[in-house]
């Protein structure tokens, strides 16, 4: 590992509250040009989900079926975002980012996945674009984080073609009608969550424990994203186009674990990697084919103009059913920290395959957060998010061209079958009154990035 010149800055920088942090790294490697985010989904923050023409999600189904979610939570408020934000773009200029990653929710803009367009779901994501170009923040949109309309799914969802086609003219219209002024567009979020959580262990929505047809359902994804991406640069959109996968770096416990950790590494990273970058499914024992037709690798295999990760944890794989180390303690999640997973997973990709430029689009911790006299001390977050940073910064150190970084998440919300149970914000929320309160970790953000640009500036 290489080691970095991180200078502390001059002075501890004092919350407005008097809480002291630990001082803002310049993390000078990232650059002047490296851009700062914070990251958010739709139907995580909206609420609103009967409002103004939106139709039915299968996060609305599942979380109404009993037991999937959570003390019962749904997003039928959620974070009241659909009302709120001029408030929350507002917090985001303090927070002094340069970019804002948002997921547009497909049955706001068209209920019912196909047919009609929903010209107030539409004016809605109009006006959060305007305001974000006007507030100097970039807005990056993801086409597709998990809110499927039901109607889709009722006709088979992710397991039909009929669905990857509709995707790639719900794509085709979103980037017609905001590409021009969108700094880039993702088609989807996760795409391991949506087959797996989703089709093969029933943890996340439509809920299914099939895991042949989970299999083919992570293959229909990267086809949807591919004539996506096909459709839109037809259409003539013009801003970078992507794909943003959850990673990890992989850990065997003892040296016999090693076959074991490829393949879980395989599973989990190299099920998209290699078709979206090599165009052909990795071949190792344990792997299991989905059905391709003729011409789907070619598909998949669209040009990338940028690659979103995101970064929570590492793969630690013991047959003995030995724990990681877990040196720097476990999230509210129960997820190991371990920043340096981070590094080594970059700089890994970065020898096994042509990248794009990479935008570390998720990376945060869930804390078990408290107001304590109109303050939350998430220091643990603060010391996470350092850790991360300087991770990634030694992975720019050596060599992979890393763009930005958006933390996840601007602020708390609905955590998919944890509820509001989990708080990964850097601005804390209160569900009840829906008082916004900005964190430690929201002072220590914004003065890391303005440190960050003056650092490299100066150098
Ligand atoms: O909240 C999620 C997000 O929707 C997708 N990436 C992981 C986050 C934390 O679990």
């Amino acid at each position: 590992m290489s080691m970095l010149d991180i200078s502390a800055a001059a002075h501890v920088p004092t919350a407005p509250s008097g809480l002291s942090l630990p001082a803002p790294e310049t993390l000078q490697q990232l650059g002047q040009r490296f851009t700062w985010g914070v990251a958010t989904a739709a139907f995580q923050i909206e609420g609103a989900n009967q409002t103004d023409g939106r139709g039915e999600s299968i996060w609305d189904r599942f979380c109404a079926t009993p037991g999937k979610v959570r003390n019962g939570d749904d997003g039928s408020q959620a974070c009241d975002h659909y009302r709120r934000w001029p408030q929350d773009v507002a917090l985001m200029r303090q927070l002094g980012i340069d970019a804002y990653r948002f997921s547009i929710a497909w049955p706001r803009v068209q209920a019912l996945g196909h047919g009609a367009w929903n010209d107030k779901g539409i004016a809605f994501y109009d006006r959060l674009i305007d305001a974000l170009l006007d507030a100097g923040i970039q807005p990056h949109a993801t086409l597709y984080h998990w809110d499927l309309p039901q109607a889709l799914q009722d006709e088979g969802g992710w397991l039909s073609r009929v669905t990857v086609q509709r995707f790639a003219e719900y794509a085709e219209r979103m980037g017609r009608l905001f590409g021009d002024r969108m700094h880039s567009l993702a088609t989807h979020n996760e795409p391991w969550c949506t087959a797996v959580l989703g089709h093969e262990t029933g943890q996340f929505a439509p809920g299914w424990r099939d895991q042949v047809a989970a299999v083919q359902v992570s293959h229909n994804l990267l086809l949807s994203h591919g004539l996506a991406l096909q459709a839109l640069r037809a259409a003539g959109v013009k801003c970078p186009l992507g794909i943003v996968l959850n990673q990890s770096s992989r850990s065997a416990a003892k040296p016999k674990d090693q076959p074991a950790a490829d393949l879980a590494y395989a599973k989990f990273v190299r099920r998209f990697m290699d078709p979206l970058l090599l165009g052909r499914y990795p071949q190792l024992d344990g792997f299991v084919q989905p059905t391709a037709l003729e011409g789907d690798m070619a598909l998949i295999r669209q040009p990338l103009d940028f690659l979103g990760i995101n970064y929570y944890t590492r793969l630690w794989v013991s047959q003995d059913g030995l724990p990681p180390p877990a040196e720097l303690g476990r999230t509210d999640m129960g997820w190991e920290i371990y920043p340096d997973g981070l590094r080594e997973l970059l700089v890994g990709l970065q020898r096994e395959y042509p990248l794009p430029p990479i935008y570390i689009m998720e990376n945060g911790m869930a804390n078990a957060d408290q107001v304590v006299d109109g303050q939350v001390q998430d220091l643990e977050r603060v010391d996470y998010l350092r850790r991360h940073l300087q991770a990634l910064a030694e992975a720019k150190a050596e060599g992979v061209d890393i763009r930005g970084y958006f933390a996840w998440s601007l602020m708390d919300n609905f955590e998919w079958d944890s509820g509001y149970a989990k708080r990964f914000g850097l601005v804390h929320v209160d569900y009840a009154t829906q008082q916004r309160t900005p964190k430690a970790s929201f002072d220590w953000y914004r003065r890391t990035a303005q440190a960050t640009r003056q650092g490299a500036a100066n150098a």
